[in-house]
């Protein structure tokens, strides 16, 4: 699923990335963090062992993986617990006192990393390093920054911002002029797949509830990664502000790159029938149930597979109380950091 292994095994093979290749992975990463951020739903444990690449290429797809730190939060109160890991903590989550901007925090310090190979913040020990994230003082000189731009630098300071309320957005950041530099041209080569997605948008039908509801379900359990990762992309492109939904708007534009103009009315009858929770955009299950072929998801096998996983959700095998991370191998919980309430310290800038 995963074949290009874990981001910092790239890193580490080839000592830091270039800026291209950077800048493509942080935007599938801030798009992801807007997402999660715009639904109320906080990571907390950002590094590079918890995102993953699907191949070892230049237009790798990025995941991240690990969810068992994630959070629903409030966004009108401040979170307390502390946990992360320590090159990626935020200094705000060691005072127990953040929302959900710890997370850019976090994909601020991945991101100095991917640039020259090794973390801003560093230690013998887990206390010493956090003591450092703490002072929240790092450097950009050396060797390996004398190749970055100035652009790429400016977006890290803005993401390592010590002040949480200061701090860029992972909405903002996405609309970094950096990002926008780095990521135009896979764009552009996206716009040509976009077109047979976009008829079959324009020819969906939801059908009824239940055949919506099996369609989505088999979407995002059973349809081969493979055949949804050109329509990946394709979402990717239409969704033009990186939130991870496409809007009204995103779509007509997507049309309209296509087409050259589109009747508004047609329009608003296919985002209807696609958007099937009513929340008024897209999501990406949304747009797979409406853009993969029916003939691919309503076959045979995949119903009755559906049909037995659903049946055992109901209770009628055992074994239905494993989480998703614990089936996936990858995941090495042992790394995060849990703190105990004994080893709080509190720390300051500056002390
Ligand atoms: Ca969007
Ligand atoms: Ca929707």
């Amino acid at each position: 699923m995963c074949e290009g292994g874990e981001l910092f095994e790239r890193v580490v093979d080839k000592g830091g990335m270039t800026e291209a290749t950077a800048g493509r992975v942080m935007k599938q990463i801030l798009s992801a963090l807007a997402y999660c951020h715009a639904n109320n739903v906080v990571h907390r444990d950002l590094k590079p062992e918890n995102v993953l690449m699907d191949k070892d290429e230049g237009d790798a797809t990025v995941k991240i993986i690990d969810f068992g730190t994630a959070q629903i939060f409030d966004p009108h109160q401040q979170m307390t617990a502390k946990s992360g890991t320590p090159y990626y903590i935020a200094p705000e989550v060691i005072k127990c006192s953040y929302n959900s901007k710890c997370d850019v925090w976090s994909a601020g310090v991945m991101l100095y990393v991917l640039l020259c190979g090794y973390p801003p913040f560093s230690g013998k020990t887990d206390q010493e390093i956090m003591a450092n994230v703490c002072k929240g003082k790092y450097s950009m000189i050396g060797d390996a920054w004398e190749v970055v731009s100035k652009e790429a630098k400016e977006l890290v300071k803005k993401m390592l911002t010590y002040d949480p309320a200061k701090r860029i957005s992972a909405m903002e950041a996405l609309k970094d002029p950096w990002i926008a530099k780095n990521t135009a041209h896979s764009a552009g080569s996206a716009m040509a797949k976009v077109m047979p997605a976009l008829d079959n948008l324009k020819k969906f039908h939801a059908g009824t509830m239940l055949k919506q509801a099996a369609m989505t379900y088999i979407v995002s359990q059973l349809v081969d990664e493979k055949e949804k990762k050109e329509l990946q992309k394709v979402f990717q492109t239409l969704d033009k502000n990186g939130d991870g939904k496409l809007s009204k708007q995103e779509l007509l534009e997507g049309y309209e790159g296509i087409y050259g103009g589109f009747i508004r009315s047609e329009l608003e009858k296919a985002f209807d029938a696609i958007d099937i929770d009513k929340s008024g955009s897209i999501d990406y299950n949304e747009f797979l149930v409406a853009t993969l072929s029916e003939k691919k998801v309503l076959n045979e096998n995949n119903i009755r597979e559906a049909f037995r996983l659903m049946d055992k959700v109901a209770g009628h095998e055992s074994n239905n109380n494993r989480t998703t991370t614990d089936r996936l191998p990858w995941t090495r919980s042992g790394r995060c950091w849990r703190l105990t309430r004994t080893s709080r310290k509190r720390c300051s800038k500056g002390s």
